[in-house]
């Protein structure tokens, strides 16, 4: 049996610390399946289908990200249902800081209790710790360069879109 992690967020747009932590998970489990899920306590930038879309793009481009991982969305019901149906028992969450922490930890529990699904929590590398898709667009919309924080298939089209 394989096995099979669940990386999920907004992603809005993904970042160099998701990729970095995608990375990872996609180095110890067999598959991983990187989750673009409606966080309704966000406003969103972008429509899921184009956060999907460079989420792909990023992989794509990317040498050192491996073979192992499947790009999709859901919007119809519990994370934990989307585990279920592709057979996953495990998700992976990026930790920031212990604010990270305090605000995954009922969720952790929630999950587990709904569907006995784990969470395991991964550090990214500390050069992506402070990047969060939240101040890439607040830099972006002030017309300051993301470059540095997020993989080039995001700069490109953060930059494309930019306000004259
Ligand atoms: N380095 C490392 N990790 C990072 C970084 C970084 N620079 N930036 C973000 N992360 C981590 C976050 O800590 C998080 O674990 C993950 O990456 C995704 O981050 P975001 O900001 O893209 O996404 P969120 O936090 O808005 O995503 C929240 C979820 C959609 C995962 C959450 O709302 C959820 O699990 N929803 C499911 C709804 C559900 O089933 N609820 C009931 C049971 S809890």
């Amino acid at each position: 049996m394989s096995n099979i992690a669940v990386v999920p967020g907004s992603f809005d747009p993904i970042t160099l610390g998701h990729l970095d932590v995608i990375r990872r998970a996609a180095a110890v489990f067999d598959e991983v399946h990187v989750l673009v899920v409606h966080n309704p306590g966000k406003t969103a930038m972008l429509p899921i289908s184009e956060r999907v879309a460079l989420i792909q793009q990023s992989i794509d481009e990317d040498p050192n990200t491996p073979s192992n991982i499947t790009v999709a969305s859901w919007s119809v019901g519990l994370l934990v249902d989307y585990c279920t149906e592709v057979g996953a028992s495990v998700l992976v969450k990026g930790i920031r800081s212990q604010i990270d922490v305090s605000y995954e930890t009922p969720m952790v529990l929630m999950n587990r209790s709904l569907a006995n699904v784990e969470t395991i929590f991964m550090l990214p590398d500390p050069a992506h710790a402070y990047v969060s898709s939240t101040l890439v667009r607040q830099v972006a919309s002030l017309g300051g360069d993301v470059s540095p924080y997020v993989p080039p298939a995001v700069a490109r089209f953060l930059a494309k879109t930019r306000p004259a």
